[in-house]
Formats: structure tokens, sequence, C-alpha cells
């Protein structure tokens, strides 16, 4: 039985890599940071008593700042397959936390690379590096493939080249198999509530059921490659499957400004939202409500602009170019566009709806930080 060890499993990706490597038939170790209050939500249904025999799914207490830390569970572990997909993962939020980003996802993946050395496993243990396409960030030339120059834009994204970088040389200099995944933004319902389809899915379903007034969004000419995240784990697994480790960029090849997101997931609700004026200025309005449960009036204004949302270096176009891992690894994307925006819709209307009940019921709700 195969045993994988994944960083960041309380995440997006880590919830489901974990399940999809537990159908595969692994034993899946997962690091979690300690926290003040559970953050495990993500995988609380693949949860199993670690006093029961026979457990699949065990978690470790650790953190990416701790070499002692993921030196010994690495030890303990003896994984077949890391994947390190642990990070400080919010673009804005690493201008705020240059620093610990730096550490966390720059040095992280070189404490991770060291341990394997240290305890001699690098004929034993593959290596999967979450690295992204926000490592191309101002634009060189679309769409971005495997040779397109890098040129990162953010603390978060220069830490992320480091991490690229040390894994292709630990690979060249000890022979790890060792691999980057070059993944353009994936989504789904388990997405973060501050990246940017989930607050725009989350806010259509709160504006939908009257819980929530307007959006307020920062550029909303910014284009993503957006694909869903059961596809890229996917991805990831494949990647660490064949006979020489390479790096590959995975993507859906289509681009989707900001705006248009938005007004995709209105349309999943019955509302028709119009954009008017510039910059700033910009505003989004209902044109038309066709669905009955929904009655927003037309010509609210339901979007607008907050400059605080810009970020100091911005990230305007990513279009990938999954070629060579369509031929190469086989891979190919189930989900499109217009299904993911159905999803995550659906998942936040069912979601709020449970919420609105319990406030018309008397049940008092704190609203979240947004
Ligand atoms: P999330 O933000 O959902 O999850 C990040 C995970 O990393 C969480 O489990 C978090 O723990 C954990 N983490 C944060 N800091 C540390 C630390 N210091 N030590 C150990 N664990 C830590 O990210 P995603 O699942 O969306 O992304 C997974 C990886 O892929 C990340 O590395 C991200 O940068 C990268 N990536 C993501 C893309 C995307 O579009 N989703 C695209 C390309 C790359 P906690 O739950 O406690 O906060
Ligand atoms: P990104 O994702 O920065 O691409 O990084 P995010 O969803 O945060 O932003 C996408 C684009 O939307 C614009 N935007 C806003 N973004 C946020 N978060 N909030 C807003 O209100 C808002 N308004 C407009 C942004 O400016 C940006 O252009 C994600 C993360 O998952 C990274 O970890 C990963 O490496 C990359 O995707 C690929």
């Amino acid at each position: 039985m195969k045993k994988a060890l994944i960083t960041g499993v309380t995440g997006q990706d880590g919830a489901y890599l974990t399940e999809f490597l537990l159908n595969k038939g692994y034993e899946v170790h997962g690091i979690k940071r300690r926290s003040s209050l559970f953050n495990t939500d993500r995988i609380d249904h693949l949860y199993q008593d670690p006093h029961e025999t026979n457990v699949k799914f065990k978690l470790h207490y650790g953190d990416l700042s701790d070499s002692t830390n993921l030196i010994r569970i690495i030890q303990q572990v003896q994984p077949d397959e890391i994947y390190n997909l642990g990070a400080m993962s919010h673009v804005k939020v690493s201008f705020d936390t240059p620093e610990y980003t730096a550490n966390a996802d720059g040095i992280g993946t070189l404490r991770l690379l060291e341990a394997i050395r240290i305890l001699g496993l690098e004929k034993k243990t593959k290596i999967y590096q979450a690295s992204t396409s926000e490592l191309y960030g101002l634009v060189q030339a679309v769409p971005q493939s495997e040779t397109t120059p890098f040129y990162p834009r953010s603390p978060y994204a220069v830490a992320k080249l480091y991490a690229y970088w040390i894994t292709v040389n630990y690979r060249e200099a000890y022979g790890i198999y060792a691999c980057n995944g070059i993944l353009f933004n994936h989504e789904s319902p388990l997405r973060g509530e501050t990246f940017v389809t989930r607050k725009i899915t989350r806010a259509v379903a709160k504006i939908a059921l009257g819980l929530q007034g307007s959006l307020f969004l920062g550029n909303l000419d910014a284009q993503r490659d957006w694909g869903h995240a059961k596809d890229y784990i996917e991805a990831m697994y494949l990647i660490l499957q064949q006979e020489v480790p390479e790096d590959y960029v995975i993507a859906t090849g289509v681009t989707t400004r900001v705006r248009e997101f938005v007004r995709l997931a209105f349309k999943e609700v019955g509302i028709e939202v119009e954009f008017r004026g510039e910059g700033v200025d910009e505003k989004g309005y209902v044109v038309s409500c066709s669905h009955p449960d929904y009655q927003l009036e037309i010509g609210k204004q339901v979007v607008a602009v907050d400059p605080k949302y810009f970020r100091p270096t911005e990230v305007e176009l990513l279009i990938g170019d999954p070629t060579k891992s369509n031929t190469k690894l086989g891979w190919k994307p189930k989900y499109d566009l217009a299904m993911l925006v159905s999803e995550m819709v659906a998942t936040d209307v069912d979601h709020f709806r449970k919420e609105k009940l319990l406030k018309e019921y008397g049940y008092a709700i704190k609203n979240q930080f947004e």
C-alpha cells in the first residue's frame, strides 16, 4: 500500500486530493497547523478515529516553518509521495505578510527537500511542488506554457519562484523525483471565501436571498484561466506517476474576466446584471430578474468597485497552454467554466438558504469577515 504525505491537507486542494488518494487505496497522512478553532471543516467527512484499527487517514500537527517537525514526520511516515500544498496562498495578503510568505511558501519547500536528503529518501520519496501561474506575472507571452519566462508580481509569487527553482535544482543535483505542477487558478465549492470566485458566488447567493446589499470587488478587468479543483488534483497525482520527473502546466486554455464571472454567477439565480461606468466608478445593475424566488428590483445596484481590493502590482492576464499535460499525462479537465459556476452558486445558495431560515426563526447569525 502506498503512503502519501500532504502538506496543506486542510485547504481546498488538500481535501480533494486526500479523498482521491484514499479512493485509490493509499494510506494518507496530512500535516495540519495548530489553530485556536477547529480548522478541519473540509476534511471532517474523511476523519477516521485514530483509536480504531486499519486507519487509512492520519493527521499530524506541523508547520512548514519548522524543519525539525517536518523531518520527524517524514521519518515516521516514510512516504512514497509528498504533495506540498501548504502555503500562505492569498496573493493580496502576501503584500501584508511578505516575510512570513517567503518563509512558508519558499523556504518551506526547501525544508521538505532537505528532509528527504537528510533521511536518505532520495530514491524512495517523490515530491510534488504546488507551483502556480502567478509565476508568469507580468505578461511576457500568451498562452503561457512550460517555456514561457517568469516575471512574478507579488511576494507570494516571488516566494513560489524560489520554491519552483529549488525543486528543479534538487531534482538535477540529487536525482530526487521532484516535480512542479504549474497550476492555473482552480476553484470549487471548497474554495477559500476571500478568493474572488467564491467571494462572488457567496455574495450572489446572499444578495438573491436578501441577506446582503452589494458586492464590493477590486480589479474587474483581470483575466483568469479558471478550472475545477477536482480536475486539477488528478493532474497532481499523474505528475508523480510518470517514468521521468518533469514540470507541467495545468490549465483549461480559456480565459475569462472577473466581470464576466460576476455576470455568469448572477445569471445562475435568474438575475441579469449589466455593468456601467468606468474604473472605480464602474457598477453592476440588475436589468432583469426572472427567478420566482428572488425579487430584486430592476435598476438596483448590486456590484461596486472598492480600490482597497486593488493590488500594488497586478497580474492582468493568465491563459495557460495545457498541450504538454494533455499529451504526456493524458490529462483533460471534465469541468468547464459554466459547470464550475453553476456548482459553486448552487452550493452557496443552499448554504445561505439554510442560514436565512435559521435567522428568520430567531437564531442570531454573526456575519463573517469578507
Ligand atoms: P488553501 O489556501 O485552500 O490551502 C492552503 C493550505 O496550506 C491550508 O491547509 C493551510 O492551513 C496550509 N498552510 C498555510 N500555511 C502553512 C504553514 N506555514 N505550514 C503548513 N501549512 C500551512 O490553498 P489551495 O488548496 O487553493 O492551494 C493549494 C496549494 O496550491 C497552495 O500552495 C497554493 O499556493 C497553490 N496553488 C493554488 C492554486 C489555486 O488556484 N487554488 C493555483 C496554483 C497554485 P490552514 O487551513 O490552517 O490555513
Ligand atoms: P489569484 O486569485 O490572485 O489569481 O491567486 P484571486 O481569486 O484572489 O484573484 C483573482 C483576480 O481577481 C481580482 N479581484 C479580486 N480578488 C480578490 N481576492 N478579491 C476581490 O475582491 C477581487 N476583485 C478583483 C484580483 O485582483 C485578481 O486579478 C489564486 C490563488 O489561489 C493563488 O494561491 C494561486 O497561486 C493563483 O490563484 C493561481
